[in-house]
């Protein structure tokens, strides 16, 4: 019997390698979707075949994580065999200009996947994207038993997401997991979080059409990597045996200024040239240092990442670069709207 898999957030980046990575094992894929004004599938557009194609096996519902409603009738029509929960306002600066909109989709967004699972009455299993920024200010190494410690209305959010988990678990014995992931990375990345924000000024100001780029805090420590060998422990949390709460880390310990060293110095360029300080993307509250300890993922799972966070920073520079001789003036007008303070550039 062919599996099948529903995902929130299939269009982000997470979302584009899960579906590529279930696509491939050969379950059918339902994927949510929101409605937007333009075309915001650019990720999953290369996995899109006709729906009338009798080999379709990836299919796109509207709907919102806000809309309980509509996730209740979509989880039993679907009646999917896994679910994904991996929609979200993923953004930890964003979240203190948004804060309530952060808290309803963030938080509040898993408690209504929940419910819809067990209102629709459906035999399932949940996977749901908890984050390092849950361990916050505790310091590092951050393993399954350290406690959480939020420092931003994102992280407060994923912590109510990651105990409404666990309680949906406990009290209706509902297959429900929490993969407890740190930082992970690559050319899907949106291009306002560091690293890709990195990668693509370096391409830019390897091209000559950018001088500088602005950054805020280069000494916070984070574990960035690789998101394409993340998807793959998503999915095996949920072939274990019993639900269970997973970290999936690299162990790295880059701070920004080793990521940025790094990005800057493959393409054979100085950073300290390059980079200007803008207090703008400071954070009201910062998290120093996540490390993670990934042990028992390693033990339980067999989940062991190969690409550390140097390797990311050089591949991901080499899809920008790559991406940018085959572009034109377009991905220009992009690059420079993020980094010269659109709204999107001020808070990321
Ligand atoms: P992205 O920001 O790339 O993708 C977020 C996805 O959520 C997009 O598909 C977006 O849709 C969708 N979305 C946002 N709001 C809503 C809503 N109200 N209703 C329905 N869909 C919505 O995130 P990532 O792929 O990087 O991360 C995936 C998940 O994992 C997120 O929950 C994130 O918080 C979490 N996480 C990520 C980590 C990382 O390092 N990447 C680490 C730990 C956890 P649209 O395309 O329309 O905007
Ligand atoms: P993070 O990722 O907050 O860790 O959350 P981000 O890439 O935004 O920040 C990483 C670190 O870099 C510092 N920084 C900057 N960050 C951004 N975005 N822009 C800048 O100009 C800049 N300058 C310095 C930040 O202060 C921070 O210390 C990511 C998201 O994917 C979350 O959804 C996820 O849960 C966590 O990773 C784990």
């Amino acid at each position: 019997m062919t599996k099948r898999a529903f995902i929130t957030g299939i269009t982000g980046q997470d979302g584009s390698y899960l579906a590529e990575l279930l696509l491939a094992k050969g379950y059918e894929v339902h994927g949510l979707i929101r409605r937007a004004s333009t075309f915001n599938t650019s990720r999953i557009d290369h996995l899109y075949v006709d729906p009338h194609d009798p080999d379709a096996k990836l299919f796109l519902h509207y709907g919102d994580l806000s809309d309980g409603a509509r996730l209740v009738s979509l989880l039993a029509s679907l009646r999917p065999d896994e679910v994904y929960n991996l929609a979200a306002q993923s953004h930890v600066r964003v979240s203190f200009d948004e804060p309530e909109h952060t808290g309803d989709t963030t938080g509040v967004g898993s408690m209504r996947m929940l419910e819809a699972v067990r209102m629709s009455g459906i035999d399932t299993r949940f996977y749901q994207a908890s984050s390092s920024e849950m361990f916050g200010a505790t310091p590092p190494p951050q393993n399954e038993e350290t406690p959480f410690y939020p420092r931003s209305p994102y992280g407060a959010a994923k912590v109510y997401s990651y105990w409404v988990t666990k309680n949906y678990r406990e009290a209706y014995d509902m297959f429900a997991v929490n993969g407890i992931l740190f930082n992970h990375e690559s050319p899907r990345r949106g291009e306002t979080f560091l690293t890709r924000k990195v990668t693509r000024a370096v391409a830019a100001i390897k091209a000559g059409k950018q001088e500088h780029v602005y950054l805020g805090n280069l000494d916070s420590i984070r574990d960035w990597g690789y998101a394409a060998e993340y998807v793959e422990g998503m999915w095996r949390m949920l072939q274990a045996d019993e639900p269970d709460d997973f970290v999936l880390a690299t162990g790295g310990n880059f701070t920004v200024r080793d990521f940025v060293e790094t990005a800057f110095s493959h393409a054979g360029l100085n950073w300290q040239d390059h980079v200007r300080f803008d207090e703008r993307y400071l954070r009201p509250t910062e998290v120093d240092a996540l490390i993670g300890d990934a042990s028992k993922a390693r033990e339980k799972l067999g989940w062991v990442p190969e690409v550390d966070t140097a390797a990311l920073a050089r591949l991901m520079v080499d899809a920008d670069i790559e991406a940018l001789e085959h572009a034109g003036t377009n991905w220009i007008d992009k690059v420079a709207l993020t980094s010269w303070g659109t709204a999107e550039g001020a808070a990321a």
